[in-house]
């Protein structure tokens, strides 16, 4: 960690912004997408994820979303999600996440912005109209309401409060994402030519580390506190940087 340190020294960080990923709520339970090779019920998760999809056979895609959405009362924000609330006590924090569980907010989070939908809300079909849900959807609404959630090909969500979380951060974390689905992949494009610090934190190598300064590897529930803690002892000033 010394290394960052001084990497970070040159830069006055008061606004953080977070993209994250599967690999964060992972040892929370939540299994991640590309890990144990992305399968469900030997579907790949871009045959459910998608309009296609739900248009055939909505049962199997309300089914896959039941399952995922009563996992989530079973599931704990874990040390990762906790320091990155922690941090917003010290810093302005944008948190942009792939993820569709609601870890961040349970952890304490306020600025939290669902690129690809949320699990706990449904949205009607007829209307467009989005409605907070916690439970399982029922046979006769399979064809009346659709999971809120951002499938493959659609557009994605909350892009006016991201570009401008992108905009205005001092410091840009990607933390436990394989760096595949775009657009949220390539923000570290958009970044890099702000010329601000990146850096990237995650259990492996991704397809992009090469265009972060920094790939911090390890288990999210480590790596995340012991970072956070350490730009906040230094945005605290009683850090000796060496
Ligand atoms: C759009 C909701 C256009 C579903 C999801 C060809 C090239 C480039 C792009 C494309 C292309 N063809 C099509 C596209 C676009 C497509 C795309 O990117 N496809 C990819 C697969 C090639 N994107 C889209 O379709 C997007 N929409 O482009 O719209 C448009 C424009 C205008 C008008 C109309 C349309 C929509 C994408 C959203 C799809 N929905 N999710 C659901 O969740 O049920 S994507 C899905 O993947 C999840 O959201 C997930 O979050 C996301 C990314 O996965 P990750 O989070 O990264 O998870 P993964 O398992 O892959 O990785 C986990 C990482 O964590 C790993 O690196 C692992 O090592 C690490 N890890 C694990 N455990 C830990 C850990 N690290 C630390 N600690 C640990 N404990």
């Amino acid at each position: 960690m010394r290394q960052n340190k001084n990497f970070l020294q040159m830069h006055s960080i008061k606004h953080i912004t977070v993209l994250t990923g599967a690999g964060i709520s992972q040892e929370s339970g939540i299994k991640t997408f590309r890990d144990q090779n992305g399968l469900w019920e030997n579907h790949s998760i871009e045959e459910i994820a998608c309009p296609n999809a739900f248009e055939k056979d909505p049962e199997l895609v309300h089914r896959f979303y039941n399952l995922r959405r009563e996992q989530l009362n079973q599931v704990e924000p874990n040390p990762a999600h906790i320091a990155l609330a922690e941090a917003d006590k010290y810093f302005k924090v944008d948190i942009i996440t792939q993820n569709v569980d609601d870890l961040h907010e349970r952890a304490g989070s306020q600025n939290v912005y669902h690129m690809h939908g949320e699990l706990r809300k449904l949205r009607r079909i007829s209307d467009g109209d989005v409605i907070p849900f916690t439970a399982k959807v029922e046979k006769k609404d399979y064809h009346l309401m659709r999971p809120h959630i951002v499938w493959f090909g659609e557009m994605v969500m909350e892009m006016e409060a991201i570009s401008s979380a992108l905009n205005q951060c001092d410091l840009y974390l990607c933390i436990g994402t394989s760096n595949q689905v775009y657009p949220a992949a390539g923000f570290i494009q958009q970044i890099k030519q702000r010329g601000i610090p990146c850096i990237e934190l995650n259990q492996e190598v991704t397809a992009l580390s090469s265009w972060y300064d920094k790939t911090l590897l390890g288990k999210a529930s480590q790596i995340v506190p012991d970072f956070i803690s350490e730009l906040v002892s230094r945005a605290a000033g009683s850090a000796k940087i060496d």
